[in-house]
């Protein structure tokens, strides 16, 4: 779920000082995923044994806890020649937060084998069974746990194996998700790391340029079934060994083990991202080399190594408080770089390269399906009304986890959108796969390159909205929502009706992020509206229209980052049940502007003055006639009636921040929550 930072130093001297640096800053880069607790495992200064220190809480704690260890070792400041070390941060599924919970979790008491693990594995209690009639005892409430021991189990039915056969015996046992990074004491300067379902890369870093951009897969001949039944452990035969990768010539090298890149670019921009059952092994003489128990057809021979352009500076905070501020004031740039190569402003046409040859495909398509969660799912709700108007096809708009559970109809002749920033959430990865399997096409429109849903998908769109690192999202939903404008300009391309519109709409694009600028002038007022607001307990948000997902959006905001209660409610609906909650002191919000529901949120909002609701408005700059129902409104650039929804939900997301700040709370990680929901 979290994650997975491991280090491995071959031929290039490093104090264990050093690598627990190297550790700690690299779960500090992994904060933003999430996580309530913290662990590292590295060699002991006598290098006879493995040292883990664990704690809940945050990286800072962990820190402290490594400093006392060593506070009167001097041999921390030795150096060594080789030497790994994994470290992890844990969001927890099993077993709640505690130093006993937390990873790395371990063989037995005498810290032979120990892993870190991202993910779930459902079949845990099984293997879990099996090792206890073999006489293991278990310490945590982890499923990991299980994954320390089967390896161990296995290493001493085959004392022979090497590290990396054992790993992939394991796997063969494991059902779930992961990303595991494995370190022993048996093996000792070794790592041996796998996935399947829960993102991992490799990054390798060497003094002289690499010796080739293609690491060698390796294929195992014979696959048996997945899973143990917990009575048998049946044994896999060895996978074949051939060549293994040696980066350059003299050998030296640094290796890293990430969950994401945004761990690894401050050391070196050549990665590799493992797939599904890959074992990447780094062995004794420092070669790595990545292997598979079995081949299919399609496989291919090398996994690339890729070059990554994003820069240290793009995943650093900045001039910035938090994060989620930061990526609040990129939007102006965000939006363009949506935009970039994509829009000609010059002649209005719009090329989705992505998606651009499967067009013809959906055209002829029955209806359009856009899936997400949480934020992403806000953006098919902002973008909905347009795509049914420019593509003139039923466009139905789904939370994934609904969808899954209601088993809904999918045909071939759907196509299906599936919206995340992180393309790793599960829900929606597991939704992707259900219209897979009946046959619709598969856009992702995601943030994240090399993720899951880019991966799984026949075709999709960047939303190149760069590294989001705040776990409230902000500006991936910006450019999520231009994404899904872009394809709707797209569709309606040769609809001669929809020129005129078409124009209307590629001229607001245009003005954009200048009109994004105006309403960050607004964060002094915005502030303002949050010292009146951060001590009520609850916060209405109403509209409807177009800026109805911005009602959702902004009580999602309120509600993750303040903990405050909020609630986005649709105008239409106050009638039906909300009005009741309206009174002189109840905090509402009401987004009305010059569209063609104009006269009706005015209505909503005489019914809500008429309760002696005292609501403050967003409205359009200048219309003094709505302004002078409150004593405080915010304006807003008048822009084309369907892309006011970019507009109006950054000061939600600006009212979100100060309140999160005024009360106290962890604007970039919120309780509770994860950037990266790996599980369902
Ligand atoms: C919102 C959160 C959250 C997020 C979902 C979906 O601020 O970040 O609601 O949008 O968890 O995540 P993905 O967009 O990565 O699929
Ligand atoms: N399922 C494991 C646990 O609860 C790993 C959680 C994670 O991904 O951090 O410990």
């Amino acid at each position: 779920m979290c994650g997975i930072f491991a280090y491995l130093n071959y031929l290039t001297p490093k104090t264990r000082r050093e690598v627990l640096d190297l550790l700690v800053n690299g779960l500090k880069r992994l904060e933003y995923r999430g996580y309530d607790s913290t662990g590292v495992a590295i060699d002991s200064t006598d290098g006879k044994d493995i040292v883990l220190i664990k704690s809940s809480g945050k990286v800072k704690i962990l820190e402290d806890a490594i400093s006392e260890k060593f506070a009167i070792d001097n041999k921390i400041d030795e150096p060594t020649l080789i030497h790994c070390g994994i470290s992890h941060t844990r969001w927890a599924t099993h077993g709640v937060p505690s130093e006993i919970n937390s990873h790395p979790q371990r063989s037995g008491s005498d810290n032979a084998f120990v892993v870190v693990h991202n993910g779930i594995i459902t079949n845990y209690k099984d293997v879990k069974t099996f090792l206890e009639n073999h006489g293991y005892s278990f310490e945590s409430d982890t499923d990991t746990e299980v994954i320390a021991k089967l390896v161990h189990h296995i290493w001493k039915a085959h004392p022979k194996y090497s590290f990396r056969e054992l790993v992939e015996q394991v796997i063969q046992q494991l059902e779930g998700a992961f990303a595991l990074a494995f370190k022993s004491k048996h093996f000792p300067g070794e790592c041996v790391a796998s996935r399947r379902g829960s993102p991992l890369l490799v990054g390798i870093k060497t003094k002289t340029r690499l010796a080739t951009d293609h690491i060698p897969i390796l294929y195992g001949k014979e696959h048996r079934p997945h899973g143990t039944n917990g009575r048998d452990m049946p044994v896999i035969p060895r996978s074949e060994s051939t060549s293994e990768f040696m980066p350059v010539d003299d050998k030296e090298v640094e290796y890293f083990f990430a969950s994401d890149a945004s761990a690894v670019i401050e050391h070196t921009n050549r990665v590799i991202y493992l797939e599904d059952d890959d074992v990447a092994a780094v062995n004794k003489d420092g070669a790595l080399s990545i292997h598979r128990l079995r081949k299919c057809t399609d496989d291919p021979h090398a996994r690339e190594i890729t070059t990554l352009k994003m820069e240290i500076q793009q995943i650093m905070k900045g001039n910035y408080d938090y994060f989620m501020q930061k990526e609040i004031f990129e939007q102006p740039e965000s939006v363009i770089n949506t935009m970039r190569g994509r829009l000609n402003f010059e002649n209005g046409t719009v090329t989705l390269g992505g998606i651009k040859d499967y067009i013809p495909e959906i055209k002829r398509c029955r209806r359009l399906m856009l899936i997400g969660c949480g934020t992403s799912y806000h953006s098919a709700v902002a973008t909905r009304q347009l795509l049914e108007e420019l593509t003139e096809l039923p466009v139905m708009v789904e939370l994934a986890s609904d969808f899954l559970d209601r088993n809904t109809p999918i045909f071939r002749d759907d196509v299906c959108f599936f919206i995340s920033q992180s393309g790793e959430t599960a829900d929606t990865l597991m939704a992707l796969r259900y219209c897979k399997q009946r046959g619709a096409l598969i856009v992702g429109i995601t943030n994240t390159v090399g993720s899951s849903i880019c991966r799984e998908s026949h075709c999709g769109v960047h939303i190149n909205a760069g590294p989001e690192i705040g776990v409230a999202s902000t500006k991936a939903y910006t450019s999520q929502f231009i994404s899904l404008v872009m394809f709707g300009l797209v569709m309606s391309e040769d609809r001669i009706s929809l020129q005129q519109r078409r124009q209307e709409i590629i001229n607001g694009l245009k003005n954009l992020d200048k009109q994004i600028r105006k309403v960050l002038e607004l964060d002094n007022k915005v502030l303002e509206l949050a010292n009146d607001l951060y001590q009520h307990k609850s916060l209405l948000i109403m509209g409807r229209g177009y800026n109805f997902a911005t009602c959702l959006e902004g009580a999602l905001k309120v509600k993750e980052l303040t903990y405050m209660h909020s609630e986005g409610i649709m105008a239409g609906e106050l009638k039906h049940g909300p009005l009741a909650l309206v009174d002189h002191s109840m905090p509402v919000l009401m987004i009305i502007l010059r569209d063609p529901v104009y006269a009706k949120c005015m209505n909503a909002l005489q019914q809500v003055t008429a309760r002696e609701g005292r609501p403050i408005i967003i409205c359009e700059e200048g219309d003094e006639d709505t302004k002078s129902y409150s004593s405080r409104a915010l304006e807003i650039p008048k822009t084309v009636d369907c892309l006011q929804g970019v507009l109006t939900v950054i000061p939600m997301q600006l009212l979100s921040y100060h309140i999160a700040v005024l009360r106290g709370c962890d604007v970039d990680c919120p309780r509770n929550l994860a950037k990266s929901v790996t599980v369902e």
